[in-house]
């Protein structure tokens, strides 16, 4: 049975055994003090309205059955799978791979890597580490969601213009149909987070939709 959700620039149809809930990067790196976020020069405060729509969805995603996959950007212990251009990038006092006060940065298994308390996955939904911005370079993304038979994402996450971007971007070229939740997507620049969206679903939705976290309750549940 088919769905509709109402979406922008125009409503999407849907199966529930075929769609997607993907939360990117919801990290406390990204979203808390002292993490990768706020040593890049950022207000980590703006990210956190998304945390409340983003527990909205994934607890009406869990109800209905809907498959769940989490994604977190971080690299190996050893550095191995970081190019040295992007551990150079910015030229950080504290930056990838050094001892910050969550463990150390962007680093697999330090405190700062993981997933905010709020949003903790279950232990059946997969969580993809993926070395770079979009989640399909150099992860089982891929290969995980046509197992499923996933044809639908809807996608939440941070941020907005960067690792949500990237990995759309990446996902419409695979052949998905990829719904960017409006209030669930956060930047920390609130002129990003208008563009962001805009740049998704103009030309008829040259690379998506946009809906808002009600849109998606509305329509799974
Ligand atoms: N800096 C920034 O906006 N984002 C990232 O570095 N990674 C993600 O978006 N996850």
């Amino acid at each position: 049975m088919y769905r509709k959700v109402e979406a922008e620039p125009e409503p999407v149809w849907f199966s529930m055994g075929s769609a997607a809930l993907i939360l990117i990067d919801m990290q406390r790196d990204f979203l808390e003090a002292g993490g990768f976020g706020e040593l890049l020069g950022n207000d980590v405060s703006l990210l956190r309205s998304t945390i409340e729509p983003c527990r909205s969805v994934l607890e009406a995603a869990r109800q209905s059955g809907l498959f769940i996959v989490h994604t977190r950007e971080g690299h190996m212990p050893d550095l191995s799978d970081a190019p040295e251009s992007k551990l150079k990038r910015g030229n950080l006092e504290v930056g990838i791979g050094d001892q910050g006060p969550m463990g150390r940065v962007l680093i697999r298994g330090e405190k700062g890597h993981d997933i905010i308390s709020e949003l903790r996955p279950k232990p059946e939904e997969p969580v993809i580490d993926k070395p770079g911005k979009g989640a399909f370079f150099a992860t089982d993304l891929d290969l995980i969601l046509r197992n499923k038979n996933i044809e639908t994402l809807f996608v939440g996450g941070v941020t907005t213009e960067v690792c949500v971007h990237t990995t759309v971007r990446q996902a419409n070229d695979r052949g998905y149909e990829c719904v960017v939740l409006s209030d669930c997507v956060g930047s920390y620049f609130p002129e990003f987070q208008r563009v962001g969206l805009e740049m998704i679903k103009a030309q008829g939705g040259i690379f998506g939709w946009v809906c808002s976290s009600r849109d998606f309750l509305n329509a799974v549940t």
